[in-house]
């Protein structure tokens, strides 16, 4: 069992788990009712940045920028060393975040497009949906990147499915990313803001107009591109994919941070009196990086740096508002990223060329994209006054398993078939228990099974080196192995020293994608 740090569990935390595990009347927890809070369910905020590599807040070691929002949760709460998203890019991580499934197991989730369908199937049981039947009220803020409507989609009439067909009562998101179209938000089923006389259009095949592109007039460009985002431009910044009308409905980069956190503070202001479970998924850091002004001294890393400090004050003001309205104490809150960092993505804004001794990814091989421990390997936080004591845990912990470990917290199982590959690892994640899961796939080009402190990346045909990028990819031919309790940055490849343990770990990898 690996030591959890400092965090002690005492008596009293058991006492209030047992109770809140084993008494809760099942009655109360199917009510949509304020009787959830009487009964001690704590409200939920799962912080989900962008793009955030171990390395880039200072309480996981960063110096060139200071995160002292995220930091002050660190400290009151539990700081993982060993926690990981699923996957090594945005919407297969997202995904398996809230159906409790690797992403793996869906051939679609894959980054989408901005005009791609729904991924997950309305009805499916799902993080959202579990809290929702139990007496939570659900809301998505920012990115969702996991597709919207039935293949159909038009822009100007009503968007579903989406979000509030599994499992949020309300949402106002991107609908991919900040760099590609459409650069509108959807508030519930509609584009905010739409003026029905400039009907919006997005294609991905090709212009829809004759306005000028980030190919064709790169002059026009605030921020020019290093890699593809020459199409659209919008607020002088050359996106992904094609979009046309919709003018008064176009968000503004610089402001996104600020309108973001509005709407989740709102969602807190108008559900203070009855538990919710606030999901709120920012764009900072992922490209493009255009904090608003204010930031634009934040850090000597220039907007890659100051887009963490945007991220940080986020933060801060959500759990300002907590604190103001006296629910800090009782929200469980979980602050994390989707995947591992990337410093040059698509536009030249100066960050490698600022990044100076910032190691964005820790300790950690690889990054985005990559299958190296860099590729999943991500800040995780959990603070909650009243129940978790602070400490730093070195557990096994998924993002998979916040499914089954929520489910767990607000009064049971989730129904069969439903969160295939989620674990309950409630008490690792109050820091109850130093005993995470012992096994976990981690995606990205190929996958790789982690065994306790082995790691065993499958074989594949894919690259090793995106230049474009500058990652390391953790493709090869021949299947790798690393032993992390002495090698933690993966530099030996020992397969060919232990073929016995390649030869299991392989064999529990093709178990596990076969099943269920
Ligand atoms: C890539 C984009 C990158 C980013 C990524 C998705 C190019 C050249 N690169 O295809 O900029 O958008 O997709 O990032 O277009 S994620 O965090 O949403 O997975
Ligand atoms: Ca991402």
């Amino acid at each position: 069992m690996l030591p959890l740090r400092r965090g002690r569990c005492s008596s009293s935390n058991l006492k209030r788990r047992d109770f809140l595990q084993l008494a809760l009347p099942a009655a109360a927890l199917a009510m949509r009712s304020p009787t959830a809070s009487a009964v001690g369910l704590p409200n939920i905020v799962l912080l989900y940045a962008d793009d955030l590599g171990y390395g880039d807040i200072s309480c996981y070691g960063a110096r060139r920028v200071s995160t002292p929002n995220i930091d002050r949760l660190a400290r009151g709460g539990v700081r993982f060393t060993d926690a990981h998203c699923t996957a090594a890019t945005c919407t297969p991580s997202r995904y398996s975040l809230l159906t409790g499934a690797y992403a793996f197991r869906n051939e679609g989730a894959q980054v989408l497009p901005g005009d791609a369908p729904a991924l997950i199937q309305p009805g499916r049981e799902t993080l959202p949906s579990t809290l929702r039947q139990r007496g939570y009220r659900t809301c998505a803020v920012g990115k969702w990147h996991l597709g919207l409507g039935d293949g159909h989609l038009d822009w100007n009439a009503e968007i579903r499915p989406g979000p509030l067909e599994v499992g949020f009562d309300e949402c106002f998101i991107l609908p991919a990313t900040g760099d590609r179209v459409p650069c509108v938000y959807v508030e519930n089923h509609r584009v905010a803001n739409l003026d029905p006389r400039d009907p919006l259009k997005v294609d991905y095949r090709g212009p829809l107009d004759d306005q000028p592109t980030g190919r064709t007039h790169p002059e026009l460009l605030r921020m020019k591109p290093s890699h593809g985002h020459d199409m659209t431009i919008v607020n002088g910044i050359s996106r992904i994919g094609y979009m046309s009308g919709g003018k008064s409905a176009l968000w503004n980069d610089e402001t996104m941070a600020d309108t973001l956190t509005g709407r989740a503070v709102s969602f807190i202001d108008r559900n203070a009196s009855h538990p919710f479970f606030l999901y709120f998924a920012t764009h900072d850091i992922h490209v493009p990086r255009m904090p608003h002004k204010r930031f634009s001294d934040s850090s000597v890393m220039g907007p890659r740096g100051n887009s963490i400090a945007e991220l940080d004050w986020c933060i801060g003001e959500i759990t300002g508002a907590l604190e103001k309205r006296n629910l800090l104490k009782n929200t469980l809150i979980v602050f994390s990223s989707d995947n591992g960092a990337v410093v040059d993505d698509g536009y030249q804004d100066g960050a490698v060329q600022k990044l100076g001794s910032h190691r964005p990814n820790g300790p950690f091989r690889g990054g985005k994209y990559s299958n190296f421990e860099g590729g999943t390997r991500i800040p995780f936080v959990t603070h909650w006054p009243a129940r978790v004591q602070p400490g730093v845990s070195d557990a096994l912990v998924s993002q998979v398993d916040l499914l089954r470990s929520f489910a767990a917290l607000t009064g049971g199982d989730v129904p069969p078939g439903a969160g295939p590959d989620s674990e309950n690892v409630l008490p690792s994640l109050l820091g109850e228990s130093s005993q995470g899961r012992t096994l976990l796939v981690e995606q990205a080009g190929s996958l790789a099974l982690r065994d306790g402190n082995w790691k065993y990346i499958a074989p594949s045909n894919g690259g090793k080196y995106n230049e474009s990028t500058a990652t390391e990819l953790g493709n090869d031919r021949e299947p790798q192995l690393y032993n992390l309790s002495n090698d933690i940055a993966e530099t030996k490849n020992v397969a060919a020293l232990e073929p016995e343990r390649v030869r299991r770990m392989a064999e529990v990898l093709s178990k596990i994608r076969g099943t269920p």
